[in-house]
């Protein structure tokens, strides 16, 4: 399950009401097994036997948090007295011009409030009182023939642990009813993608006295620090992924699928699974025939430190671009031991060569997205100009219950090598002629997911690390007998 990034982006479809319904028979299957279940009274969302269950108390504590938080900010004038928070969530989104669509998934800001799983609702926070109300789509009776019962609100009131449920054409009404003093609407730059978030919208908006300038920075703050069930699912799906990564680890060979992987190759699998919409990021780096070469040795170990150091280093407090200028000094001294460089390394890093080798940001902020919400929020430090600095995701100093990534790497991309060994300035630390050993080497990174705690940080990444655990894990795999698909299929012409 390679790591993707989906970029929803909201679209406002017209759909028919037979159109619905061929896209409600192509998600079957995910419904009947993501649905939160309540039977046992109080609602908690799991994937069936042996998986994680998550209550959807979760999603009540994270709205007190934005409650008590725009409670400060009334304190001081920031946010009025009866302002009531609206989201929209996301909406399906057709595949080309098929009557199919793509898998829903919830847009993250609204997951994270409501833990709400299908599409087409909206959500609303009184900041007074704190009293939720969700909106669902009144589906058409056709649906309910290959559906099954179409779930009224009052069961979703139940389902979502939210104090009302009506249907999204009553929302005008329920908020009339309500009388807000202002709309607070998500309206905010993501600022890895440079996407805008869609404000929520329905028809008789312009009634209301609508404020976007708040919500955004004040919900992507909240996501940056973990709670305790959150942290709990996180584990969860890291802990899953790095199942994932030693079984690949352990089944890989060379010279196998057409030759896409050949002996003496070096492997780099960037994988993460996501559980209820909380991802895990994890790179594993490893010979593809079980057994590293001294040049692969050399390259893995200088990368190995520098994930290590900064690992040893963080804590709350510690800046992160410090930690990428960490890696960079740990990685580059390993690369001059081992010949590759010459000269000072404080000069190195002043020359940009730890971008030449590793072209990107030490690590991110994870947690509902991959790259998760509020690097560089306007409170926040802005993101530096130098080489390799600029591609960090955050330059934040780190605070308790934060989850980042650690994924220091070593490339060896003949462009940029090209380009180096052209700069005048550059091309005084590059030993040529051992660089050139290391042409179509490809790369090693290794990225560890790790949670900020009060004094340190607990990598909670399960993998194989060092050069002999990865050695001896690929060993143990090889005594396995496995079957790739062209070879049954060849078994099945013989007979
Ligand atoms: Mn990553």
């Amino acid at each position: 399950m390679l790591s993707v990034a989906l970029r929803l982006t909201r679209a406002r479809l017209f759909i028919s009401k037979d159109n619905l319904l061929a896209r409600k028979m192509a998600s079957v299957t995910k419904r009947e097994v993501s649905a939160p279940r309540y039977s046992d009274g109080a609602a908690h969302f799991d994937m069936g036997e042996h998986t994680l269950r998550i209550p959807m108390s979760h999603h009540a504590h994270n709205r007190q948090r934005l409650v008590q938080r725009l409670a400060e900010l009334r304190a001081t004038q920031a946010v009025k007295e009866g302002s009531v928070v609206l989201l929209q969530g996301g909406d399906e989104l057709p595949r080309d011009a098929t009557d199919c669509t793509w898998v829903f998934r919830q847009e993250s800001f609204f997951h994270w409030l409501f833990g709400v799983l299908e599409p087409g609702w909206y959500g609303v926070v009184e900041s007074d009182s704190g009293r939720t109300t969700l909106f669902c789509p009144r589906l058409p009776d056709a649906y309910a023939v290959v559906m099954g019962r179409i779930i009224p609100p009052h069961d979703f009131m139940k389902r979502y642990s939210v104090d009302r449920v009506f249907y999204v054409d009553e929302l005008p009404k329920v908020l009339e009813d309500i009388k807000p003093s202002v709309l607070l609407t998500l309206v905010g730059v993501n600022s890895d993608s440079g996407l805008t978030t869609s404000a929520a919208q329905f028809a008789g908006i312009e009634k209301f006295s609508v404020d976007s300038s708040v919500l955004h920075t004040e919900l992507s703050e909240l996501r940056v620090t973990k709670s305790p069930i959150e942290i709990e699912i996180m584990k969860y799906a890291i802990e899953t992924s790095s199942a994932a990564h030693c079984a690949v680890m352990k089944h890989v060979r060379p010279a196998q699928f057409g030759k896409l992987i050949r002996d003496g190759d070096m492997c780099l699998f960037d994988m993460g699974a996501e559980y209820y919409c909380y991802s895990a990021d994890i790179t594993c780096s490893f010979p593809a025939n079980g057994k590293f070469s001294d040049d692969q040795r050399l390259v893995y170990n200088a990368v190995l430190a520098a994930n290590q150091a900064v690992f040893e280093a963080v804590k709350p407090g510690v800046k992160w671009d410090d930690m990428h200028l960490l890696s960079y000094r740990v990685m580059l001294q390993k690369l001059k031991d081992g010949g590759l460089l010459r000269g000072d390394v404080d000069a190195m890093i002043d020359a940009d060569i730890g971008a030449v080798f590793q072209p990107h940001g030490l690590g991110h902020l994870l947690g509902m997205d991959v790259h998760d919400s509020g690097g560089y929020l306007p409170h926040c430090p802005p993101r530096p100009s130098k080489a390799g600095f600029n591609k960090l995701r955050t330059v934040r100093p780190l605070l308790e219950n934060m989850f980042l990534t650690i994924e220091p790497g070593c490339y060896f991309i003949d462009s940029l090598l090209d380009k180096a060994l052209q700069d005048p300035v550059q091309q005084q630390f590059l030993v040529p002629e051992v660089l050139q050993r290391f042409r179509g080497f490809g790369g090693v990174r290794i990225e560890d997911d790790v949670l900020i705690t009060s004094d340190g940080a607990l990598n909670l990444t399960r993998v194989p690390r060092t050069v002999e655990e990865i050695e001896a894990l690929m060993a143990e795999g090889r005594k396995e007998t496995i079957s790739f698909p062209q070879q049954l299929g060849k078994h099945r012409s013989q007979q």
